[in-house]
Order: structure tokens, then C-alpha cells, then sequence
């Protein structure tokens, strides 16, 4: 067929061009004339102007891809935590400054208008970022790609603190209209539940089953370009919105029923409302399984729809579709495509098999044992009884294998079964996605290993090939150059600009490392951004704080295997030691949190109003005379954090050894030339590998120190019996020294502490202080901290996330990059 013909008119993107479509997308799309446009109209005529560009180059894209004999990858994904998008996509395009330039002419402040985009906030944490970095580098890496996921129509909730404490509020981030995406009301697919099965014969006198379900939704698509960096491949990002299938339809089930038809409409668009904001999972809610099947069931219909379009073979479906699940939230995506190929397409079950093991791979993101998720078989048998009788299918050869490799051991049949039955039932999601995947893979070495160890041991041993590690990565085109125009211009000043693409060539800057003048440099734009947060902390929290004292940050969801409380606990031990000895010698540090916390979750909610609390009391104590401030950051997300990472001259990153599967924030900070404080945990082990030992401040107990001391009975006790300084620190707290004399307040917290201590905060404390001490000394040394700083910055190459999905794509995906071309 013909090219699409989109050059010229909207596709220009010269200078005239875009002022142009800009114009006309005041006048026609938003429906102003320019003294009446408000800051929305412009921000909207921006981005449509900008989609404009992005929609050219889809096309494109959608266009060369039809007919290639190609593979797709398609990532499947509860959460994308995407972040703005107009300031990435100028970037990405290589228009920003032609934009800001046009912003000038036309007599208006772009960051206003930058300002004015309310994000996506359509994840919790590290995950769905994750997933929104991997879009990133698919696309700019050329590879086919489309993320599958849920369109909430409430992101994760938007934070506000109030006299210390956490309170949240609704995420409206469609308020006022989103120009990034495309509704495609025409691209539904009908997604169902409950009911029974029933068997029965097929024309060529086949067992078949048959699903009878009780109620059906219908999936509508849609759709996000996703552009890549400097190049022309536009991705897809497709997500499903749920509603009512057309009220005649069901008006056969409801007769005259009106009002129930209405209540079947509300009830079928509860679906997609709202994001569950836990970084665990919510175990036993129905509404967030049906959320899971919803999106697997739509994204995979929606694949078989694209692949039969191409006119392939189902058998041959895996050469043309990678399928990854992001965690186990997708996982039931196994027993779907199972149910699709074998009830709805009639494929025999063997070669429905096959496929679906050789299409899908895992992902696994944590060890923590009370995060594996596992539905009670009476809800998912409820929703999804068809689902069930085919897990139960393919948990019967699965354990006939297990007992063929090991005739008799009945206690690993038990421990491998799809289907946990040590005290109620309940199906096991990471069992049901290792057994139908063909790669498994944890995110940083350790968590592999452990993985390997540990959590999916039995599986390790009987099928040792389809394990992995892809460790993480960050994109650096939002966390570097879109978060921190001051380092890259100075960074390109010296090697240019093909480090964006290759951060590899960053270790090009290390010898600038010896360079007086360019550590000068290195400084002054360090201040700059320490100076923009000081700022906006100003803003919105009334604080001041001094650029010229030490910024070390703490920013990621709330949660006691990170240990915010840690961190405070050493705030506390220097506030205490300045009060014993008013001129106690310590360098200026101030201390920024940030984080939200699961709306349930006490403990963690109870830290944030410590954090406030010891803030309140520290910040304002004439003893101190401002050498400590502590400021909690409200709402961070995506759009906040660009002020923050660029700004750290210390980054925290202090979990318990073994329970931080990766992180991904530790990336961001040293990318920005911050060095980390931190335990042997997650990715920080192979962090400290790539910029060396002695550019990294090590505290703590190993993963293997923190199993062995629980095995052999931890006491928190002896820890405090033994450190004075501890024992203070807990006083001024258990004490209400923090809480206006409440000695209540903070006693679940004390407590838990003392009795507990499950995080091994007190093991860790001394070691940890100590190490504070060291980086209080190394600060002292501008141009010695500076070298560390660049050296950070330098060798960080290997956590773009361009390197993981390399990664991904030659050892699991098997896909090549197909170069797209404009013209
Ligand atoms: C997480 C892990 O806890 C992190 O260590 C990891 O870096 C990311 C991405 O792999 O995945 N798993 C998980 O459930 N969350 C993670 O951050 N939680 C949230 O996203 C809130």
C-alpha cells in the first residue's frame, strides 16, 4: 500500500512550523484566541503540538512495522509510573530549545506551562518507574515494543502532611482533559467473570469445556505514544478502561430493569477506578484480582487480534511476541492465553502449552516472603472458574514432573504446587508464572542469587536454565538531562553529547576528575540545584534551608525494611550530642525525606510523624543554630522528584542486607554525582563495584550476617545495653521529648524497637553512625568530595536502562532493533 503522506502542515517541524501548529491548536483544538487562553489552554496547545510530532512519527513506525516478519515485545504491567511527558518528549524530539524559544516570542514562561501538566501517577514506586524507564529505552533502542497496562482513572494519591502526619487525597490527574493519549473506542474486547464451565463435544467430537460467566465488561484501549531518545521509533503504551458492555446488550439479561442496568454500568467501571496504593500486595480483594484479569485479558486478546491481522499461525505465535510480566500481577496472563488458545481457538492442550511457556517471561522484584502474592482458591475459583480448572491442569503435569525428577518427596511436591494448602487454599501467582515462563529473572545480582537460594530455590534445581539476573536501570534522558540541565551542559561541554545514548562513554569524564577548575565547575552547578530545592522546599514547606550545608536525602516509599527510622535515629544521636556539648564540631547537614506511605499501613505512617516531629523540635532549638535541619519533602512523585536528585550531596540507601530486591532511586542520586551511604543490599552491591570502594561509604550487616543472627535469635536488647549513645537517642523519644511530653505517641514505634527490632535497625546503628562520622569528615575535603562526586557520575554507565533491556532483549526476548525512517 500507498505511504501515509503526513509531511508538511502539522508534521513540520521547523521553527515556523511548530509556532504555527501551535496557533492553531489555541484556535481550533482548545478553542481560544490568545488573550483569553488560560494557562491550561496554552500548556494543552503545547502538547498537542508537540503529539503532532509524536503521531508522525507513530505512523511511521506502525507503517514499516506492517508485514516485517518482526517479534514485539510486549511488557505487561500493572503500574507505568510514566512522569510528565511534554518536557521528555522536546527532549527526545531534540526541540526543546526551539520551544523554548517560540515560549519567549509568544510572551510566556514555559516552566509555567511545564508546571501545568499534572502526571501519571499510575504506580506506586520503584516498579511501575521501572516500567516507564524500559518504555523509555525500547523505543530508543528501536525496539518494537507496546507496555499493556491498567488506565486508572485515580493514580496513586497525592500527599499531603498536616500537623506531621500523612493524609491523602484523591489523584485527579484527568481533570482537565489528557492530550497524550488517544481514546480507541472502536478497539474494545469483552472481558468476563464467574458463572461455571460446562463440558461438551466439538464437531470433530472433541472434549471441549465451555465457560458460562456470570457478567461481561468491555475493555476499551487507549493509547500513549511513547517516542524514543533521537530517534523515529514511536511505541505504544495501551491502556484498558473499563465499562459496561452497550446497554442493549445487557438489557436482555435485565429486563426492564433500568435502574439495574444503571448499577451494572457503575459496577463494571469500578475496575479500572482507582490504583491500589500498596507496595505490597492487597491480599484477598477482589476487585484488585479483577483488575489483574481485566488488563491480562484485554492485552492478550488484543495480541492474538494484531497477530492473526499479520495473518500468522497461532503455533508461531511465540517468534512474534515476547511477552514479559512485570511481578506476578500479570501472572494470570498464563492461564488466559491458555484459556484462549485451547477453548477459543481450539488448539490441543499440549501446543497451547508450548506456546504460552515459550511467549512468556518472568520478573520477579522482591524477597520479602509476605509480598509474594496468593489469591484464596474460593474468591479465584468465584471469579474465574475456568482459570482454575486449568491451573489445576497444569499444576497436575507440573507436579507428575516433580515426582518423576524425585520419586517420593512428597514435601517438595508440596512446597512446587501451584497451590498452597498449609492451612487454607490458596493459589501461588509466583509458582503459576515460573512453571508457564520460559526465563526467570531477578533485578540486581544479590536479589538473583537469593532468589536462586532462597524464595524459588525448588525451581532453581529443576529447571536451573531459565534463571537470570537483569539488573535495573534508570533512564538517563529524564533523571540526567531532563532533571539536570546544569551537569549535562557541562558534562557535553567536555565529552559532547553521545554519552545520552551510551552512558558508558561517560567514564570519558574521569580524568576530570584531577581537573581544578572543572571540579570548580562541578561544584557551582551542584550549588545551583541545592539552591532550586532550597527553593522549593521554601514553597511548600515554609523551611529554610542553606544550600551551603550538606544535602543527604532519603526518598522512596515508606517502609520499615528501608529504615527512614534508622536515618532518624542517627539525626537524633547528633541532636543529642550538640545538646551534651553546644560547640560540638559537626559539619551543616540538612535532611530531606520524602515518600508516601500505604494508606494502611500504620508503622509507617507513625515515621513520617516522627520525621515532622524531630524536624519540629530540631529545626527551631537555638542549641542547634541551624548546623541541622530536617525537612520531610510532601507528595514526592515523578514531577517533584526532578528537584531532588540533582540536589543530594548524600543519598540514603540503608535497607536491611537482603530485603531491597534492587532500587532504583540509588541510580538516580549517583548518576547526579551524589555518593551513597549504604548497606551491601539490592543494586548498592554492584553500585559500589562500578565506582569503587573507596568512593562509597559501606556500613552494615551482610545479607548472610542478617540470616544467621535471626537463625540464631536476634536480641535487639543487647544491642542497646551496649551503646549508650542508643540508649539516649530511644529516651528522647519513648521520653515525648519530641511529642510534647505524649509519651504515647512514638510507643508502637519504641516498642517494636525494643522487642522486636525485625529490621535490625539496632545491629546496624553503630556501624552506621560511625560511617556518618566518615562522611562528615570527607565533606570537610571539598576537593576530595568533588573527585568522589564526578567519579560517581563517571561510572554509572551501567545502570541506564538502555544496558538492562540490551539485556532483555538478546538473552530473554530475542528481538532485534528495527530502524525507522521519516521520510
Ligand atoms: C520493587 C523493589 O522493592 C525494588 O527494590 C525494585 O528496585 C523495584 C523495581 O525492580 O521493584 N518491588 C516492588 O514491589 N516495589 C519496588 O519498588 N514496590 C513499589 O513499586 C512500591
Amino acid at each position: 500500500s500507498e505511504p501515509v503522506s503526513c509531511t508538511g502542515g502539522r508534521a513540520d517541524m521547523s521553527l515556523d512550523g511548530l509556532r504555527r501548529t501551535f496557533r492553531e491548536h489555541v484556535f481550533y483544538t482548545q478553542g481560544r484566541f490568545p488573550s483569553v487562553a488560560t494557562r491550561n489552554d496554552l500548556y494543552m496547545a503545547f502538547a498537542y503540538t508537540v503529539r503532532d510530532q509524536l503521531l508522525h512519527r507513530w505512523i511511521k513506525t506502525v507503517e514499516q512495522m506492517a508485514g516485517k516478519d518482526l517479534k514485539i515485545v510486549s511488557y505487561l504491567s500493572a503500574e507505568f509510573l510514566l512522569g510528565p511527558h511534554l518536557e521528555n518528549n522536546l527532549i527526545n524530539l531534540g526541540i526543546y530549545d526551539d520551544v523554548l524559544g517560540i515560549a519567549k516570542e509568544e510572551g510566556f514562561d514555559i516552566q509555567v506551562i511545564f508546571d501545568q501538566e499534572e502526571e501519571p501517577g499510575l504506580g506506586n514506586g520503584g516498579l511501575g518507574r521501572l516500567a516507564a524507564c524500559y518504555l523509555d529505552s525500547l523505543a530508543s533502542l528501536e525496539v518494537p515494543a507496546i507496555g499493556y497496562g491498567i488506565r486508572y482513572e485515580f493514580g496513586i494519591f497525592d500527599q499531603e502532611i498536616r500537623d506531621g502526619w500523612q493524609v491523602e487525597r484523591t489523584d485527579q490527574w484527568l481533570r482537565l482533559g489528557n492530550p497524550w493519549e488517544l481514546a480507541r473506542p472502536e478497539i474494545t474486547c469483552r472481558v468476563s467473570f464467574g458463572g461455571r464451565t460446562e463440558p461438551y463435544q466439538d464437531d470433530r467430537g472433541r472434549y471441549r469445556v465451555r465457560w458460562i460467566p456470570h457478567r461481561t465488561v468491555k475493555g476499551v484501549a487507549y493509547d500513549t505514544p511513547i517516542l524514543g531518545y533521537r530517534v523515529n521509533t514511536c511505541n505504544l503504551l495501551r491502556l484498558w478502561k473499563a465499562e459496561a458492555i452497550e446497554s442493549f446488550e445487557f438489557e436482555a439479561f435485565n429486563v426492564g430493569d433500568y435502574y439495574g442496568a444503571v448499577d451494572e454500568k457503575i459496577y463494571s467501571e469500578n475496575i479500572t477506578k482507582v490504583l491500589y496504593p500498596n507496595d505490597e500486595p492487597v491480599q484477598g480483594k477482589q476487585l484488585r484480582l479483577e483488575q489483574q484479569y481485566f488488563f491480562v485479558s484485554c492485552s492478550l486478546q488484543d495480541m492474538l487480534r494484531i497477530y492473526k491481522l499479520g495473518g500468522g499461525k497461532l503455533d508461531r505465535f511465540s517468534r512474534h511476541f515476547a511477552i514479559q510480566l512485570n511481578d506476578t500481577h500479570p501472572a494470570l496472563g498464563v492461564a488466559e492465553l491458555m484459556r484462549l488458545l485451547v477453548d477459543e481457538e481450539g488448539m490441543d492442550w499440549e501446543p497451547a502449552w508450548d506456546v504460552t511457556c515459550k511467549t512468556f517471561g518472568y520478573t520477579n522484584h522482591t524477597l520479602l516472603p509476605e509480598a509474594l502474592e496468593k489469591w484464596p482458591v474460593e474468591l479465584f475459583a468465584g471469579l474465574f472458574p475456568r482459570h482454575m480448572e486449568i491451573i489445576y491442569e497444569i499444576n497436575r503435569r507440573f507436579l507428575d514432573e516433580v515426582r518423576r525428577r524425585w520419586p517420593g518427596d512428597e514435601a517438595r511436591v508440596a512446597r512446587m504446587s501451584l497451590i498452597d494448602e498449609s492451612g487454607g487454599r490458596f493459589v501461588r501467582m509466583a509458582h503459576l508464572a515460573c512453571v508457564g515462563s520460559h526465563a526467570i529473572n531477578g533485578v540486581a545480582e544479590l536479589h538473583s542469587r537469593l532468589l536462586k537460594e532462597d524464595v524459588l530455590r525448588d525451581f532453581h534445581e529443576m529447571t536451573p536454565e531459565k534463571f537470570s539476573n537483569k539488573t535495573n536501570g534508570v533512564t538517563p534522558r529524564r533523571f540526567l538531562v531532563l532533571a539536570n540541565p546544569g551537569l549535562t551542559r557541562l558534562i557535553e561541554g567536555k565529552i559532547g553529547d553521545t554519552w545520552i545514548r551510551r552512558p558508558e562513554e561517560l567514564r570519558k569524564l574521569e580524568p576530570c576528575a584531577d581537573d581544578p577548575a572543572f571540579r570548580e565547575e562541578w561544584r557551582r552547578v551542584k550549588l545551583e540545584n541545592k539552591k532550586n530545592l532550597a527553593r522549593v522546599i521554601r514553597e511548600r514547606t515554609g523551611i529554610e534551608v542553606d544550600p551551603a550545608s550538606m544535602f543527604d536525602i532519603q526518598v522512596k516509599r515508606l517502609h520499615e525494611y528501608k529504615r527512614q527510622h534508622l536515618n532518624v535515629l542517627h539525626i537524633i544521636a547528633l541532636y543529642d550530642r550538640i545538646k551534651r556539648n553546644p560547640s560540638y564540631d559537626l559539619c551543616p547537614r540538612t535532611f530531606i525525606f520524602g515518600g508516601k506511605a500505604a494508606p494502611g499501613y500504620f508503622m509507617a505512617k507513625l515515621i513520617i510523624k516522627l520525621i515532622n516531629s524531630v524536624g519540629d523540635t530540631v529545626n527551631r532549638d537555638p542549641d542547634v543554630n541551624g548546623r541541622l535541619k530536617v525537612v520531610f519533602f510532601p507528595d514526592l512523585n515523578v514531577k517533584n522528584a526532578k528537584f531532588i536528585y540533582p540536589a543530594a550531596d548524600l543519598s540514603e540507601q540503608i535497607s536491611t542486607a537482603g530485603k531491597e530486591a534492587s532500587g532504583t532511586g540509588n541510580m538516580k542520586f549517583s548518576m547526579n554525582g551524589a555518593l551513597t551511604i549504604g548497606t551491601l543490599d539490592g543494586a548498592n552491591v554492584e553500585i559500589r563495584e562500578e565506582v569503587g570502594a573507596e568512593n562509597f561509604f559501606l556500613f552494615g550487616l551482610t545479607a548472610e550476617e542478617v540470616y544467621s543472627l535471626k537463625r540464631d535469635g536476634y536480641r535487639p536488647m543487647e544491642y542497646f545495653q551496649a551503646n549508650p549513645e542508643l540508649q539516649r537517642v530511644v529516651e528522647r523519644i519513648a521520653s515525648g521529648y519530641f511529642s510534647n511530653g505524649d509519651r504515647e505517641l512514638f510507643k508502637p514505634l519504641v516498642d517494636a524497637l525494643m522487642f522486636h527490632d525485625t529490621f535490625m535497625l539496632f545491629a546496624d546503628f553503630g556501624s552506621y553512625a560511625d560511617v556518618q562520622g566518615r562522611v562528615d569528615e570527607a565533606y570537610r575535603d571539598r576537593e576530595h568530595w568533588t573527585r568522589m562526586s564526578i567519579l560517581n557520575s563517571a561510572r554509572m554507565g551501567k545502570f541506564s536502562s538502555d544496558r538492562a533491556i540490551r539485556e532483555y532483549c538478546e538473552d530473554i526476548w530475542k528481538v532485534k532493533p528495527v530502524p525507522i525512517l521519516l521520510e
